[in-house]
């Protein structure tokens, strides 16, 4: 299944007049207020956010899972699926991949593969969350902070096996996301597995290639119930600031505990320069992992208008290694995921609108009923005809989850690949 060009600029034929209109009328207004539209919409328009490799197929919880007809089995599927968003969307140009489950047979193909859908290889992730068929060592008690070297120098040689892997498909990134805690009080020795994971992470970091960043995720709790070893910013940004300049902290939006301002952990992490990476999705009580902006669409805006603000005024941030860590049970999970690049992008044309000069003003004057206005005023403004004007210069469709539809993008799948698909992964 591949869209082409053709068929979008059909598709987006019939649509045109009612986008032009919107458009006008937006920008008009929005101009009259002295903003550049243009610059807005070439921002939204080079936003490219990576999708993970294990979101393509129908998720589950420990209670069950319901598999989607059509889902990917291999790579080269999953590279297909994407291909099929970033024909759609023009933002979803690269993938995360995510290593045992991705281990690519032939990487040149894979590469060739990758580029006929302008797909980049966005950051690897390792796992030493699960033991695979035939391991050496079990993570059953942690992986880089088990009481045991064997089990950490084992778990440290595959986060090199993943950089290299990475490094032989353009890759420049590690994530590192450890599930490693206890389930028990007493169970750990809270000091040694901080400091086990330290030492692992450095040697890890140490044998990270010049060009390549090393991005650490938090976590509070899950798997485990009672301790994380990596539980928030602030243990990341540590280990991050102990492993060097190449390390940096991701922020999870998931990983919170409920109520925590994660602008704010945003803010701090862009001003210290260690906000390496980001994964994007939705939760009501813990790492539901549902779509972005199904919640909480303010929190997401208020969270990009401190990354706006850090894209900005933070040069000693490097730029951030984006990602949609979702996953679904009962979604398509293609149109899932096409709703969550609407919801970025969405909140993201809304943090361009905030009218930065006239809010600090108003921060300067203490007039907090004009500052809450004007970042109330960007949040109600609908940036739909803004986003979409940033596909049509693209040559994306200008209603993704519509054309995905109309091609019958499901249906085709299922008749490529069956209906009794199990994707792999999570
Ligand atoms: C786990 O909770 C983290 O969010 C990871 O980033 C990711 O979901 C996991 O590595 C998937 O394998
Ligand atoms: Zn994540
Ligand atoms: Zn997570
Ligand atoms: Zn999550």
């Amino acid at each position: 299944m591949k869209i082409d060009k053709n068929s979008i600029s059909d598709y987006n034929s019939q649509y045109k007049d009612t986008f032009e209109q919107e458009f006008r009328f937006v920008s008009d207004s929005l101009e009259q207020k002295g903003l550049n539209v243009e610059s807005v919409v070439k921002k939204i328009s080079d936003f490219q956010v990576a999708i993970p490799s294990w979101a393509l197929g129908a998720g589950g919880t420990r209670f069950g899972r319901f598999s989607y007809g059509g889902e990917p089995s291999s790579l080269e599927q999953k590279l297909n699926d994407i291909g099929v968003l970033n024909a759609l969307t023009k933002s979803a140009g690269a993938v995360s991949l995510h290593i045992p489950w991705d281990i690519p047979d032939d990487t040149q193909a894979i590469k060739e593969i990758a580029e006929s859908h302008g797909i980049a290889f966005d950051a690897m992730n390792s796992n030493t969350f699960q033991d695979q068929p035939g391991a050496e060592e079990t993570y059953k008690f942690g992986s880089l902070n088990n009481t045991s070297k064997n089990v950490r120098d084992y778990a440290i040689q595959h986060n090199l096996d993943v950089i290299r892997i990475g490094e032989e498909l353009g890759s420049k990134s590690l994530t590192v996301w450890l599930a490693d805690g206890a389930n028990f009080p007493g169970q750990l020795n809270f000091q040694n597995a901080l400091k086990y994971t330290e030492d692992s992470l450095k040697s890890i970091y140490q044998y990270l290639p010049e060009d390549w960043r090393m991005f650490i995720e938090y976590k509070p709790y899950e798997p485990n119930f009672y301790s994380t070893t990596i539980q928030d910013w602030g243990t990341s940004f540590m280990l991050a600031n102990a492993c060097g300049e190449k390390a940096f902290t991701l922020v999870d939006l998931g990983h919170h505990l409920p109520n925590t301002n994660i602008e704010q952990i945003v803010a701090t992490l862009l001003l210290k320069g260690k906000l390496g990476g980001f994964h994007f999705n939705d939760s009501k009580y813990g790492d539901d992992d549902v779509t972005v902006g199904s919640i909480k669409p303010y929190a997401l805006f208020l969270i990009f208008n401190e990354l706006v603000y850090g894209m900005e005024n933070n040069p000693q941030n490097p730029s951030l290694a984006w990602m949609i860590d979702a996953s679904h049970n009962i979604k398509d999970p293609l149109e899932d995921l096409l709703q969550s690049i609407e919801a970025i992008l969405i909140a993201y044309a809304q943090a361009l609108l905030i009218d930065q000069k006239d809010l600090r003003e108003a921060q300067l004057q203490n007039d907090v009923v004009k500052c809450q206005e004007i970042l109330q005023d960007a949040y109600r403004t609908d940036v739909r005809p803004l986003v979409k004007a940033a596909r049509l210069k693209a040559n994306a469709a200008l209603n993704p989850l519509d054309a995905y539809r109309s091609f019958e993008v499901r249906k085709e799948l299922i008749k490529e690949r069956g209906n009794k698909t199990i994707a792999t992964g999570l």
